[in-house]
């Protein structure tokens, strides 16, 4: 078997000779001192394109959320968010270690929370209660299977919250995709957030690097924490190059992702035994399984032993993700493989 079509994550791509080729060209010095002039190019690049103050380089989308979470917080406050968020499911608890907040989880509909529904979770000033201080949304949804975030949603997110004196952080890691699927831009969402995080090492097709978004004064402090945290980096131009080549040349590309997901999506449609679990809006495709066809664990092998390789979602569904290195011929392969197993 030669042929392999991994699907578990847009974070598998690896860096063509273009890229290879910017990161070998790389200005560099050393970041912890401001002083690589790459790191400093692209973080004013993205802060311009966010229409935000300042941004900064950060290793992943774990330590961008969790930087941003505590710039803009104190140990004891409350975060609102989605009971399938990212940071409710797969940030290890980071939250609660690193910034001493408690997360409230509500029950959203295919990850979106609306403003009227996060309203009546918002405490009172009560001398027993945290202090409600932030509400964070993940656009686009990982686990609502590459879902936007209705902007109509964010705006009313962001009329509650200034109401209520609290912040909003967007787990942005795939707002990219957002941006590309809808035409809405950059700057229109982030109209939304007082913080953002956006990973270049997911569809932007990047090795490592996310970057946090936010005013100058929560940038000062998430500087500062990433230091804290561990995560100054110091010839990081290095890195730095990868993203500034991937916003040059890998974010309208982004639809290609989409086009190929859809058409995977299609496909899953109409395969008996598999059933799509949410329209596909972005590169994440999500399905179940009828029960004859046995459990996800094995069907997830059964891919593999033929090239194709899938990830779960929770623990009963599989997922499948489009990116840089999938071409549209590897969807045509996946279907065919996928009506084979699921009829064997
Ligand atoms: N998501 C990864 C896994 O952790 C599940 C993936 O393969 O999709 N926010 C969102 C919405 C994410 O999907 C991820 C990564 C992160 C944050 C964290 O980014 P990293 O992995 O760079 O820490």
């Amino acid at each position: 078997m030669s042929r392999i079509v991994d699907l578990r994550s847009d974070t598998v791509t690896r860096p063509g000779p273009d890229m290879r080729r910017a990161i070998a060209e790389a200005a560099v010095g050393d970041d912890v001192f401001g002083d690589d002039p790459t790191v400093n190019l692209l973080e004013e690049r993205v802060a311009s394109l966010f229409g935000t103050e300042a941004a900064l380089f950060v290793p992943s989308g774990t330590m961008g959320n969790q930087l941003a979470l505590a710039a803009i917080t104190q140990p004891g406050d409350e975060v609102i968010l989605d009971r399938q968020s990212h940071i409710f499911n797969h940030q290890v608890a980071a939250a609660s270690v690193l910034s001493g907040v408690q997360l409230n989880p509500l029950d959203g509909d295919s990850g979106v929370i609306t403003a009227e529904q996060i309203a009546p979770h918002i405490r009172p000033d009560n001398v027993h209660q945290p202090v409600s201080k932030v509400i964070a949304i993940e656009n686009t949804h990982n686990r609502a299977g590459g879902r936007v975030f209705p902007l109509d949603e964010m705006r009313r997110i962001r009329r509650l919250a200034d109401a209520q004196g609290m912040k909003v952080h967007l787990d942005g890691a795939r707002l990219a995709n957002a941006v590309v699927a809808t035409g809405v831009s950059f700057v229109e969402y982030l109209s939304c957030a007082d913080t953002t995080n956006m990973c270049f090492s997911k569809g932007l097709g990047a090795p490592v690097g996310s970057i946090v978004g936010g005013n100058s004064e929560v940038i000062r402090r998430a500087r500062k924490k990433r230091k804290q945290f561990g995560g100054g980096m110091r010839q990081a131009g290095l890195l730095a190059a990868a993203a500034l080549f991937a916003l040059d040349h890998h974010l309208e590309r982004l639809g290609e992702d989409h086009e190929n997901a859809t058409r995977l999506g299609d496909v899953i449609a109409g395969i008996d035994g598999l059933q799509l679990v949410f329209p596909v809006q972005t590169n994440i495709v999500i399905f179940e399984l009828d029960e004859r066809i046995g459990s996800v664990e094995t069907f997830v092998d059964r891919l593999k032993q033929r090239g194709i390789l899938a990830s779960l979602s929770g623990r009963a569904r599989v997922r499948m993700v489009t990116h840089l290195d999938v071409k549209s011929d590897d969807i045509d392969f996946v279907a065919e493989t996928l009506a084979r197993v699921a009829s064997a």
